[in-house]
C-alpha cells in the first residue's frame, strides 16, 4: 500500500483548505446526476454481509431513480474491500480520485471504516456508514455518518432481556481479538454484564481466521457459566455456537450484531437454536413499510432481506431525502444536509441523532429457531 495516498485529497483541491467543488456534480437538464460509491465485504469471509447491503441499495436504487424521475438520478458504483482495512483504504481512494464520487456508503466493518474513514474525512467527502456499530465511528470526523444502531444500545437490550427471562447470574466471554467490531462489543458485553451485577467466570479469545476454538471452549465450560457471551462475525461467531453446543456447554448464547445474517443457520446449523441477538430490523414487523420493502426484496431476490440489507436500503433514501435538500450533487451541501438529518422513518425503525450524530434507535431482540430469528418472548 501506499500510504502517502491515504490524505489524497481531490486534485482540484490543490492541498489546500478550500473544498474542492465535487465534481460528481452535473446537472442535466435540471435533473441531478449523483455518483455514490459503495465500498463492501464482498468478498471472503463476510462476504454474506457485503451481498445484502449489495442488494438493499439496488432495490432502493430502482425504486428511488423511478420516483425521482427528471429530478435526481443517482448511480452506485461498488468496490469490494475484502473485509480488510487496505482493501478499504484503497477503494475510498480510487471512488474519490478516480470515480468523483459525491460520498460513499460504507465499509462494511468498523475496522475498515476506523482505517479508511479518516481518508475520506480529510478530503472532504461524506462517508456513510450502514453497518459499523463500534463507539467512536463518528469521532473519525464530521464528513462520517452511519444509519447502523451501535451495540451500546443493541447489546444491553439484549442482555436485559435474556437475564429477565433466562434469570441469567454468571457469564462467560468469547470474541475476537483482532477485529475492531468484535473487540468493543467484547467491551459493551462485559460492561454490561458488571452494571448487571452478573459474575464473569471467565474470558476467552481467538482470531477471525481461526478455525478451531475448542480449547478456549473447553476452558469457559469448566467455569460452569450459565450465559454464554460471543462477539464475532457470522463466520466465527457461528463456529463458536456450534462447538460449544458439540462440547455439551447448554449456556443461553446471546451474540452482537454480527449474527444477523442467515450465514449463521447454515453454518451452525440446529446449533444455533436458542441464540439470543439485538436487532433494529425484523422482516416479521408488522409495520406497512417493512412489509412493502420485505414483499419487494422477495420479489426481486427470491429470499428475507437481512438487518444489512435494510440498512443498506435506508442508507440510499437518506442519501436520496439529502441530495434532494441539497439540490445539487456536491460534498459539502450534501454533508450540511447530511448534518441536519434529525428524524428517518425507514425500514430499520425511527432513526435519530444525538449531537455526535451517532444513531439512537430502539433494538427488538430475537432468538433463533428453526433456521430463523423469531421474536424473543
Ligand atoms: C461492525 C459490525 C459488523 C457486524 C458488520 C458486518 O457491526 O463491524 O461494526
Amino acid at each position: 500500500g501506499c500510504s502517502s495516498g491515504n490524505n489524497a485529497a481531490p486534485a482540484a483541491n490543490g492541498g489546500g483548505s478550500t473544498p474542492a467543488p465535487a465534481p460528481a456534480a452535473e446537472a442535466s437538464g435540471g435533473e441531478i446526476n449523483a455518483k455514490i460509491g459503495v465500498v463492501g465485504f464482498l468478498s471472503g469471509s463476510g462476504a454474506a454481509y457485503g451481498e445484502a447491503q449489495k442488494a438493499g441499495l439496488e432495490l432502493a436504487l430502482g425504486e428511488l431513480n423511478e420516483a425521482n424521475k427528471g429530478k435526481l438520478k443517482m448511480e452506485l458504483k461498488f468496490e469490494d474491500s475484502g473485509g480488510e482495512k487496505e482493501g478499504a483504504i484503497n477503494a475510498v481512494n480510487k471512488l474519490i480520485n478516480q470515480d468523483n464520487v459525491v460520498a460513499i456508503i460504507g465499509p462494511t466493518l468498523s475496522g475498515e471504516m476506523f482505517a479508511a474513514g479518516p481518508v475520506a474525512n480529510d478530503a472532504e467527502v461524506p462517508i456513510f456508514g450502514i453497518s459499523n456499530t463500534s463507539e467512536g465511528i463518528n469521532d473519525i470526523g464530521e464528513y462520517v455518518f452511519r444509519n447502523s444502531l451501535p451495540e451500546s444500545i443493541a447489546i444491553p437490550t439484549a442482555m436485559k432481556a435474556a437475564v429477565e427471562k433466562k434469570g441469567l447470574k454468571k457469564v462467560a466471554l468469547i470474541y475476537a481479538s483482532n477485529d475492531d467490531f468484535s473487540v468493543n462489543g467484547y467491551k459493551v458485553m462485559k460492561a454490561t454484564a458488571e452494571k448487571m451485577g452478573l459474575e464473569i467466570t471467565g474470558e476467552a479469545t481467538f482470531s477471525n481466521g481461526d478455525v478451531d476454538f475448542s480449547a478456549q471452549l473447553t476452558k469457559l465450560k469448566q467455569t460452569n457459566p450459565d450465559g454464554l457471551l460471543v462477539s464475532a462475525l457470522y463466520k466465527e461467531g457461528s463456529m463458536v455456537v456450534k462447538k460449544a453446543r458439540e462440547l455439551g456447554i447448554t449456556a443461553t448464547i446471546l451474540g452482537g450484531n454480527g449474527f444477523n445474517n442467515p450465514k449463521v443457520f447454515e453454518i451452525a446449523g440446529p446449533a444455533a437454536d436458542g441464540l439470543i441477538v439485538a436487532t433494529p430490523f425484523s422482516p416479521e414487523k408488522q409495520d406497512d413499510k417493512v412489509q412493502a420493502f420485505v414483499k419487494a426484496f422477495e420479489a426481486k431476490y427470491n429470499k428475507k432481506p437481512d438487518q444489512f440489507a435494510a440498512q443498506a436500503y435506508d442508507s440510499l433514501y437518506i442519501m436520496s431525502q439529502s441530495l434532494l435538500g441539497a439540490g445539487k450533487a456536491e460534498r459539502e451541501e450534501l454533508r450540511g444536509q447530511l448534518a441536519q438529518l434529525k428524524d428517518f422513518n425507514g425500514v430499520s425503525g425511527k432513526l435519530s441523532f444525538d449531537e455526535k450524530r451517532n444513531p439512537i434507535g430502539d433494538a427488538v431482540v430475537v432468538v433463533a429457531k428453526d433456521g430463523k430469528f423469531v421474536p424473543f418472548e
